[in-house]
């Protein structure tokens, strides 16, 4: 360990960027920096999003929703491009005062409902729709327990190790071998319970699957942060047998394209209207 030594002032200033991928977006404030309204589609549901994991959890869900044949899942997705600010838009404060995506609005009521939280948003549409929600109380908790494990995990993986690893301006033994190792625990966390089970809560494919498969099924896959060398991804098997299965059905394969910016022009889809939006 011999990372150079910082002394932290008294009281913290935001006085200069922080340096990284994200630092032109990165500020210690809430709240709107511009004004823009947001566009409104026709169908039911408005959502403003970008692909990273935790976008895709809400398209993969409309999407499987929409491939069970419930046509009131119906949805606009809208570009928000974070790396341009559009988060902080006054519109998009609105209906999230955390300004990150991916957010939703539920328009099918008289009264329009704003959601944020990728987790909160996959919770009402199960709710809504009765779906990908086990139907018994007891194993509904037990697939909240699992949802809200990946909601707090995750930022473990992102903000701690995908952001050191991959995204910091300067390679730092410390924190890399911090995240590191508390992924590799987590993995290791998914892997035993996927020793004796199909799916995170049992035998049924549920809104916790979904959650988890952008962020822990992605990293095995070797689709995020160019890591899987690096954690030994191949190493947990179960977790591996779990995300081959997810990534190939058809709504997870649609859902991904949805709000994606960037990849092969051919699996981009900015934004989303209709089906045939992804036929193209
Ligand atoms: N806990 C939130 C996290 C959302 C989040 O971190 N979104 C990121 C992209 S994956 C974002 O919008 N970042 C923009 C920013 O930090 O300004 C959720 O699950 O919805």
């Amino acid at each position: 360990m011999s990372d150079a030594q910082y002394e932290p002032p008294k009281v913290w200033t935001w006085d200069k960027e922080s340096g990284g991928k994200f630092a032109s977006i990165n500020r210690p404030i809430a709240g709107a920096t511009h004004d823009k309204e947001l566009p409104v589609g026709e169908h039911p549901f408005q959502l403003y999003s970008l692909a990273t994991p935790n976008g895709v959890k809400v398209t993969v869900m409309l999407e499987e929703l929409l491939h069970l044949g419930i046509s009131e899942a119906e949805y606009d997705a809208w570009l928000i491009n974070i790396q341009d600010g559009a988060q902080f838009g006054s519109g998009f404060v609105e209906i999230n005062p955390n300004s990150k995506i991916p957010a939703m609005v539920d328009r099918s009521g008289d009264t329009p409902v704003r959601l944020f939280e990728s987790g909160a948003m996959l919770m009402y549409l199960a709710e809504k729709f009765d779906a990908f929600l086990p139907g018994d109380l007891a194993s509904r908790g037990e697939c909240y327990s699992w949802l809200m494990w990946q909601m707090g995990s995750a930022p473990f993986l992102g903000g701690g190790f995908g952001h050191f690893y991959a995204y910091a301006p300067e390679k730092y033994e410390y924190p890399i071998n911090r995240y590191a190792m508390e992924v590799k625990r987590q993995l290791d966390v998914l892997d035993r319970n996927l020793a004796d089970r199909q799916f995170l809560c049992g035998d049924e494919y549920t809104i916790a699957d979904i959650a988890t498969f952008p962020w822990y099924g992605a990293l095995v896959m070797g689709k995020l942060y160019d890591a899987a060398e690096f954690l030994d991804v191949t190493s947990y098997k179960n977790v591996l047998r779990w995300a081959e299965e997810i990534f190939e059905r058809p709504g997870v394969v649609r859902g991904r394209r949805v709000n994606r910016a960037w990849g092969p022009e051919e699996e981009q889809v900015l934004e989303r209207h209709s089906a045939a939006d992804l036929h193209r």
